[in-house]
């Protein structure tokens, strides 16, 4: 198999990087602000300042920048990009502000993983971001089960016929190499997996 699952990854790191892991996603995704963070259009911001702002909560005071710059590296999930003096999160974004991410041909077809108590729902309307700037899609089915097993021990594995949803003028952008975004996947593009879940 190409790669060990995101959560047997995630288990490689100590239980001190994965709560910085989930700091720093919290300042990047979801609540800048809070951290006294300006974000740009991209999900940008210095490494610097993210630094200084987590060195500002007591959990974090003792961070340095060599600590910080390995998790963000070494995120099995590849959450996070560092680009000389910046870094932002590739994905999961909720803040206000819409991030701007490089539109691109996905490959022919995309998986979802999600809990069975939401198909119907989205078999009527389609896949929609809810609480999230885009809809997030898997490249394997693999790793769609592992996404959807957070939301349920059985997950539902759904097939999105991405390149004729892209020829029918839906705009997917990459995320990372194994995570695409859209804004809605219609549901006549959305069709429950068969094998292997
Ligand atoms: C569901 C994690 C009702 C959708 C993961 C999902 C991923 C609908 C939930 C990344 C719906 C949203 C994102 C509709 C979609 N009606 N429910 N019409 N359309 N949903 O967490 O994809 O570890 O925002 O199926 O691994 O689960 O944080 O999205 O269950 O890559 O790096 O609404 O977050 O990555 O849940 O996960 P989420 P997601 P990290």
């Amino acid at each position: 198999m190409k790669r060990a699952t995101s959560a047997r990854q995630d288990d490689s790191q100590t239980a001190r990087q994965i709560q910085l892991s989930k700091a720093i996603a919290h300042a990047l995704r979801h609540d800048p602000s809070a951290y006294g963070l300006e974000i740009d259009d991209e999900g940008w911001v210095p490494v610097d300042h993210l630094l200084a702002a987590l060195n500002r909560n007591t959990r974090w005071r003792g961070v340095t920048r060599e600590e910080l710059v390995e998790v963000a590296h070494e995120s099995p999930k590849r959450r996070y990009e560092i680009h000389a003096t910046r870094i932002r999160a590739l994905y999961g974004h909720s803040i206000a502000t819409r991030i701007r991410n490089t539109a691109a041909e996905p490959p022919p077809e995309l998986f979802h993983g999600t809990a069975r108590s939401v198909v119907p729902e989205i078999e009527l309307r389609g896949l929609r971001p809810m609480r999230r700037q885009y809809v997030h899609l898997s490249v394997d089915v693999q790793t769609a089960v592992t996404v959807g097993r957070r939301r349920d021990p059985q997950p539902v594995v759904l097939r999105v016929a991405a390149a004729a949803a892209h020829e029918a003028g839906v705009t997917f952008l990459r995320g990372n190499d194994e995570v695409w975004l859209t804004e809605h996947v219609p549901p006549s593009f959305v069709r429950r997996c068969s094998d292997g879940v």
